[in-house]
């Protein structure tokens, strides 16, 4: 009985001991919160090209800009971004209340439950830059080129680029100086397989959708890929503390003597006179 009690005064020491070897005297708590905003503004949230048919040719537009948090944000200099195209899905039994298209899961790019992937409109899209005075975009042109310049008279000088190459994604890019982007989304309407006509030209031979009177349907992902709080010289614009950016000397004066500054380091350099 002695021993026993023993033994268990011991074990209740030990404890108290680790106890005391990790006990905390000093405390400092660091607050950590993030408010979380969209970094991107998108519009319109929906392109319709309606019923089309076959040699049509038809354009939409879409704008991506900065969000007002964004602007606001005075050291968020720029923010990169990507359009993805992704397989649309359409509600299997329609239902009062349920959306009839749904965007596939981001990762899996499975369809929700009740949904299922529509015939795809993808390839048949480009995605151009509509404003490439900004030179920081790269998009996507259309699987049909025009040899005359205009896609809605086929002709059979016309090209396709091979059937089932990959249609590439675009690269964007927003900054304080580039607030708006202008991006052109084109359909060329293919022809159904089992009705191409002869002018259809050869190149654009397996360039064809598999049924007559269906919707079909492609999503357009618009994912930031990159915010910069820092600003880089090289990049051709000037953000943050720089002077310039790559660009041309600047003339200046010094006395009665004329000669210009050069951008070094995105600084200007002192006015160095042109050589008599
Ligand atoms: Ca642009
Ligand atoms: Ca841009
Ligand atoms: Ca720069």
């Amino acid at each position: 009985m002695l021993k026993k009690i023993i033994a268990s005064v011991a074990l209740v020491a030990t404890v108290a001991v680790s106890a005391a070897m990790f006990a905390a005297y000093e405390a400092h708590v660091i607050n950590v919160t993030a408010h979380i905003e969209n970094a991107l503004t998108v519009h319109p949230e929906e392109l319709k090209f309606g019923t089309v048919f076959p040699q049509e040719y038809l354009e939409r537009q879409i704008t991506i800009e900065t969000s007002s948090s964004f602007q606001a944000e005075e050291d968020a200099l720029a923010v990169s971004y990507v359009i993805k195209q992704k397989p649309k899905c359409e509600i299997d039994t329609p239902t009062d209340g349920m959306p009839q298209y749904a965007p596939v899961h981001y990762a899996t790019h499975l369809c929700p439950d009740g949904y299922t992937k529509m015939e795809t409109l993808c390839p048949f899209l480009s995605k151009m830059d509509g404003d490439p005075e900004d030179n920081n975009d790269t998009g996507h042109p259309s699987y049909y080129t025009s040899y005359l310049g205009d896609p809605s008279i086929p002709g059979p000088d016309d090209t396709c680029r091979p059937w089932g190459t990959e249609m590439l994604d675009a690269f964007g890019v927003l900054n304080k100086n580039d607030l708006v982007d202008l991006w052109i989304i084109d359909l060329k309407v293919p022809p159904v397989d089992g009705y191409v006509g002869q002018d259809w030209p050869l190149t654009c031979d397996g360039w064809t959708v598999p049924t007559d009177s269906l919707d079909y349907g492609c999503d357009l992902w618009i994912e930031v890929t990159n915010i910069s709080r820092t600003a880089v010289c090289g990049n051709g614009i000037v953000e943050g503390d720089e002077e310039c950016d790559g660009c041309d000397p600047i003339p200046c004066n010094i006395g009665e003597d004329t000669g210009e500054r050069t951008c070094i380091n995105c600084t200007w350099s002192e006015c160095i006179p042109f050589l008599q």
